[in-house]
């Protein structure tokens, strides 16, 4: 074992050993498994520059969901992250090395997913993810801080590209033209939802940010909808990011990194799943210009994502976790196939989003 982990546990009294865990791209997961169960992480300190205020975010988004949980007579074990403190009552513990821990409870008898199996699983992650939202409408987002600047601002992820090509430091550049040629097309498409946000014909809301498919536990007999985790970009931000990211994960008909792009689909009936569950939740504090902009925001958050994977390639993958070479510009194909895929069925996307309006 990690010899880093002994240490770390002492400092929130469990004696078990932790066992790595999960598919995230970015934090190290680890599960307890003795009763009750927790999940210990290492927070990325390459992508969190301060995990100092990215706990304090947690501690206080969950503390709120808890009182909204305890009010709507919900579970508040199973409903929300709880975040365990160490024994000096800190929301994390910083090892001699320098690295930053947490620990959660861990969630009993659910699971989540990086592939939909059916439609179903959509429409109760949607309701998870949109009442995630409804619950922490009333949240001061005054007390948030961002804990990673212009996270969804499309156009700087498409400057950070440019960059990445022109730099080519690791000599990739020319191996990819074709992908670089598809995502320099969309520039015109970066800056709509943020310009909407500007000029205030979109409202800021508390967003998630991170709304993947796996980032939500579903109950593992009911498939009913628990918890919502991952709670690293807990920002204001548009009700787009959350719609548009979850769908260019969810209803994708394969693995995000599947190599054979045959078999990469954007799934409608997915589609509508979410959308019904998510618009049940949200209800109609939606605004109509955020509802005309459902269907594009899942094309923008899908290719700002295939372009984070693209930089990452030409810049040396230092930021997702790779588990494979070209696993990253694996995951960047995946993501433009879809972008393209989605683009023609825009139009039925609006007409399907038009039945659950109302
Ligand atoms: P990352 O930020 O790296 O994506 P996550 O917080 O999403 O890390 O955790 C990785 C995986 O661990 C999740 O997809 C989920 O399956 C599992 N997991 C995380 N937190 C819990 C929890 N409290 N209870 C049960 N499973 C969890
Ligand atoms: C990362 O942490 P994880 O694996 O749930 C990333 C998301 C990407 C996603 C792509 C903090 O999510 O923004 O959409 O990978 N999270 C961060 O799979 O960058
Ligand atoms: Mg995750």
């Amino acid at each position: 074992m990690n010899p880093e982990l002994m240490e770390i546990l002492s400092h929130f009294k469990v004696d078990s050993i932790p066992k790595e865990y999960g598919n995230g791209h970015i934090n190290d997961t680890y599960i307890v498994k003795k009763a009750p169960g927790y999940i210990l992480q290492r927070i990325n300190t390459n992508v969190f520059k301060n995990p100092k205020e990215v706990m304090e975010n947690i501690f206080n988004v969950t503390e709120h969901l808890k009182r909204k949980i305890a009010d709507e007579g919900g579970n508040l074990k199973r409903e929300t992250l709880s975040v365990i403190k160490t024994t000096d009552g800190e929301n994390f513990y910083k090892s001699q090395n320098g690295n930053y821990y947490r620990m959660y409870d861990f969630i009993e008898d659910t699971v989540s997913y990086d592939n939909a199996e059916n439609p179903n699983q959509l429409y109760e992650a949607a309701r998870a993810f949109g009442k995630f939202q409804r619950m922490l409408s009333d949240f001061d987002a005054e007390k948030l801080h961002e804990t990673i600047p212009k996270f969804h601002d499309t156009f700087s992820r498409f400057e950070n590209l440019k960059t990445a090509i022109e730099k080519d430091i690791k000599g990739r550049k020319n191996s990819v033209k074709e992908e670089i040629e598809f995502a320099l097309k969309y520039e015109e498409d970066t800056k709509v939802i943020l310009n909407a946000l500007k000029d205030g014909s979109i409202p800021y809301r508390v967003t998630h940010n991170d709304t993947k498919l796996n980032n939500v536990m579903l109950d593992s007999k009911t498939g009913e909808g628990v918890c919502v985790i991952d709670l690293d970009t807990v920002m204001p931000g548009s009700l787009l990011y959350d719609f548009g990211d979850a769908l260019r994960f969810g209803a994708s008909t394969a693995a995000e990194d599947e190599t054979d792009l045959s078999k990469v689909h954007f799934d409608l009936e997915y589609f509508e799943a979410f959308t019904k569950g998510f618009l049940e939740e949200i209800g109609d504090t939606i605004t109509q210009k955020e509802t005309e902009l459902l269907p594009f925001s899942v094309k923008v958050l899908t290719y700002e994502c295939g372009i984070r994977f693209l930089t990452d390639y030409l810049e040396g993958d230092t930021y997702f976790k790779i588990h494979r070479e070209n696993h990253n510009l694996d995951r960047a194909r995946t993501q433009f196939k879809l972008v393209h895929e989605i683009e023609e069925k825009i139009p039925m996307m609006q007409e399907i989003v038009k039945k659950y309006i109302k």
